[in-house]
């Protein structure tokens, strides 16, 4: 793990680290040599993060039809002393934080708390860190950030090499609803690798969107000012800045519907007639007939049995949930550990 200097001179108490396991660019080539060679088309949506994507997803949380963001919002600032409490937290370690406006509610409760707090923030687009360390430092005068910039699992990895590394108990939090962007079996694995980064007394607070009138659900995702698809198609420019490729942006369409047979919605991003695009690495020609699609992103939404089946599949319990009106969206403390028979 090597450190990074911050394009911004920041006070001592923030540190960026650079976590990724393999080299961005070498991960990327390879998950589109994955997924993009032949149909059905499909890419991680990981991609989406570079600095502009970063912002439109921000801006999508502004949209009035994109729904978790306000109702996990909601929860955690009437809530936040009440979790933090609960889990008992003297640390905080956050997986996907993005500008951490949401968990500013559970820093300030922590801060009451404790007289050093200390936050971890992982992400993988190094600018919204830097962005979001400025304004928390600024605002928590004694509070620590450790940033690791890179995906999850580099994350997870990463935290036994921090020094001095972050006091128990540790409340993991992994909000937003981004569990949902997994398949069951990554989705299980992922949480098994949070739960044998957890000590004992560690508690996860996971956010999951719950199932809904699919109007409901559909239309934040296809938001009216176009926000959403402009986030979509970002990653073609991802796509032709790190691979040499050209595909025309004008040459596809957003699309996503909810596929209720995977209770998940599904981004898309459509070929508006033929299209032939150049790439350079791989050095290879894609066809697209009109019509075709690219899979960019799933986001599930959770019923309960859902639910119950991912915790005990990565073997974690219940401890509290905290849930929005008519189960909307839902917060869960977790423990490591099966719930008791
Ligand atoms: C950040 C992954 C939770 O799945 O709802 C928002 C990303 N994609 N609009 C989600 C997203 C399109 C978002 N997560």
């Amino acid at each position: 793990m090597k450190p990074e200097s911050p394009a911004m001179p920041l006070p001592e108490r923030y540190t960026r680290h650079v976590v990724q396991v393999r080299d961005p660019h070498a991960e990327l080539v390879a998950d589109f040599r994955e997924g993009m060679l032949e149909a059905p088309r499909w890419l991680p949506p990981k991609y989406f993060y570079d600095a502009r994507g970063s912002q439109l997803f921000d801006a999508i949380c502004d949209t009035p039809e994109y729904y978790p963001t306000r109702l996990e919002s909601a929860l955690l600032e009437s809530r936040a002393s009440e979790i933090v409490e609960t889990s008992g937290a003297h640390t905080l370690i956050e997986l996907g934080s993005g500008t951490s406006r949401k968990t500013e509610y559970l820093l300030a409760a922590l801060n009451e708390r404790v007289d050093d707090p200390y936050y971890v923030a992982n992400d993988v687009c190094g600018e919204i860190l830097d962005e979001a360390a400025e304004r928390l430092l600024k605002r928590f005068p004694t509070l620590v950030i450790e940033a690791l910039c890179g995906d999850y699992l580099a994350a997870l990895s990463a935290l036994s090499t921090l020094d001095p590394g972050p006091s128990a108990p540790r409340l993991f939090t992994f909000l937003g609803g981004s569990l949902g962007n997994f398949e069951d079996t990554e989705a299980i694995d992922l949480l098994s690798q949070i739960r044998a980064a957890m000590g004992p007394e560690d508690r996860l607070l996971l956010g999951l969107d719950r199932v809904k009138a699919t109007p409901v659900m559909e239309a934040a995702y296809n938001d009216a000012a176009g926000v959403t698809a402009a986030f979509n198609l970002n990653l073609l420019s991802v796509l032709n800045r790190e691979l040499g490729a050209d595909f025309d942006p004008d040459g596809f369409y957003h699309r996503a519907p909810f596929v209720e047979a995977h209770s998940r919605i599904e981004m898309h991003l459509v070929a508006d007639g033929d299209q032939t695009v150049q790439v350079s690495e791989p050095a290879t020609t894609l066809q697209f007939a009109d019509g075709e699609a690219i899979r960019t992103e799933i986001s599930r939404k959770f019923t309960r049995p859902m639910v119950q089946q991912l915790l005990a599949g990565a073997g974690l319990s219940q401890v509290a949930e905290w849930s929005a009106p008519e189960e909307a969206y839902s917060l869960f403390l977790l423990a490591p550990g099966s719930a008791q028979a």
